[in-house]
């Protein structure tokens, strides 16, 4: 891996994610408690051995950047060579933003190029799963291939969503098709699925430069990975498929773009599952991130009609739940949850504060967000939307703004 230098996209809108995503970029989300999307990634990195990345930043940076500078870029030897870096646009090469994924790694051939790695690999900041690139790279290395792509099965439904692969018995692809509506392609392991591109690819590095300076000066292109670079290759370059190895270890392989609300949403309850499917509490293969200061999770009072507690949840430091019930909810760090309320299957993000008598259900309540007291939420779909932002699958999302919280109480 000191060979391979990785480019960690981070700079898509996360459109789906609205209204999380309004405020800071889909990799800079809660997660899990006291995670950040981001985290994920950076974990895989750190436990395969990857310490040279560039992070590509671009839309509504500034939780992420300060994320990742303070939870970050100490993590890796510097005086070694090693460095989690940031890089906003800067309009190095012309007057536009990074107009797609190829043209964001494209402005950055300068800071890539000072670094002579011999291999490149291309990650998402947005999806939660475990994975050692460094085995991606001995396959890469071994099939003496150009291209590599991370592949794994889905449904022939869920096409449209993804780059399509197509691979022959030897793992080599022959086809790609990015974001189709459908597709007669099946996966020669497993007929009744499709190999779908994770978006994560390792390239030799020379091969990259070469195909970004040409889809360049490339007036019709959308400078986009899937839709340009990797389709380009096709028939010039050697591209093999490398079936995606979990290192989370349970019965099915797990990886989420987590790119909607409802699979957000499910990914961490997922968590607080007896059994969850993504175990945090792996010592082999630990998750990190910026951990603030906070005094230690408390739960106060015991007395008829109001417990202080929390089961099947994720509780963060510095909350207190004081004389009110959580259940199967994630709360991030410093959230007050008062006397007589009950919150149930809900993910709470940092510094909320519930007043007493609420009663919370299937809701995603985002930083520093005053619930007053006596609110029902989750109980009642016509009132939820006639306040808040509600999913057609019936999760509701209290954002700072919600005209209920300009007159806080408790
Ligand atoms: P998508 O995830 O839909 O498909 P895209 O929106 O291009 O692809 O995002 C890829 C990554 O790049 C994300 O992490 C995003 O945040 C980031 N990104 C997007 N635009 C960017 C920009 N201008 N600058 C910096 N970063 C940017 C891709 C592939 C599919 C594959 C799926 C798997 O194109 O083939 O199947 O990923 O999720
Ligand atoms: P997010 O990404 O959720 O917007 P950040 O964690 O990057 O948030 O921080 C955003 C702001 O919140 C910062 O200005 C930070 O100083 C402030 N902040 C963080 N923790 C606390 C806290 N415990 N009390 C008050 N403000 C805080």
């Amino acid at each position: 891996m000191r060979d391979t230098l990785g480019v960690l996209l981070a700079g898509g809108a996360g459109e789906r994610l609205f209204p999380l995503t309004r405020d800071r970029a889909k990799p800079a989300v809660p997660f899990g408690g006291h995670y950040r999307i981001i985290d994920i990634t950076l974990s895989n990195c750190i436990n395969s051995g990857l310490r040279r990345v560039f992070i590509l930043t671009q839309y509504k940076a500034l939780s992420l950047n300060r994320h990742v500078r303070e939870g970050w870029t100490g993590v890796v030897a510097q005086e070694l060579g090693e460095f989690f870096e940031l890089l906003p646009p800067m309009q190095r090469t012309g007057a536009n933003w990074y107009m797609g994924t190829a043209d964001a790694v494209y402005q950055n051939l300068y800071s890539i190029g000072s670094e002579q790695p011999k291999y490149m690999i291309i990650l998402s900041g947005d999806q939660i799963y475990k994975m050692n690139y460094a085995r991606m790279l001995e396959y890469h290395q071994e099939s003496k291939a150009d291209v590599t792509l991370a592949t794994l099965p889905i449904a022939p439904e869920e096409v449209s969503r993804f780059g399509v692969v197509e691979v022959a018995q030897t793992g080599e692809i022959i086809g790609f098709q990015e974001k189709p509506a459908t597709t007669t392609v099946r996966s020669p392991f497993a007929p009744d699925s499709v190999d779908a591109s994770m978006g994560i690819y390792i390239f030799n590095t020379e091969v990259l430069l070469k195909a970004l300076i040409s889809d360049a000066e490339d007036p019709d292109s959308k400078h986009d990975f899937g839709h340009n670079i990797l389709p380009n290759m096709l028939g010039k370059k050697k591209m093999m498929a490398y079936s995606f190895v979990d290192e989370n270890k349970q019965t099915a392989r797990y990886w989420r773009d987590v790119g909607t609300l409802d699979s957000y949403y499910e990914a961490n309850l997922d968590l607080c599952s007896v059994s969850p499917t993504f175990n945090l509490y792996d010592r082999s293969w630990p998750i990190r991130t910026r951990v603030r200061q906070y005094p230690p999770a408390k739960f106060v009072f015991r007395e008829p009609g109001r417990t202080g507690m929390a089961i099947d949840s994720i509780i963060t430091a510095g909350v207190i739940i004081s004389g009110a019930s959580v259940s199967n909810s994630v709360l991030s760090q410093d959230v007050r949850v008062n006397s007589y309320t009950e919150v149930d299957s809900s993910v709470i993000f940092s510094h909320v504060n519930i007043g007493r008598h609420c009663r919370i259900r299937r809701a995603i309540i985002d930083r520093d967000v005053h619930i007053p007291e006596g609110t029902v939420i989750g109980y009642d779909p016509l009132e939820d939307k006639r306040r808040y932002f509600v999913t057609p699958s019936g999760l509701t999302i209290v954002t700072r703004d919600a005209s209920l919280f300009e007159n806080p109480v408790d």
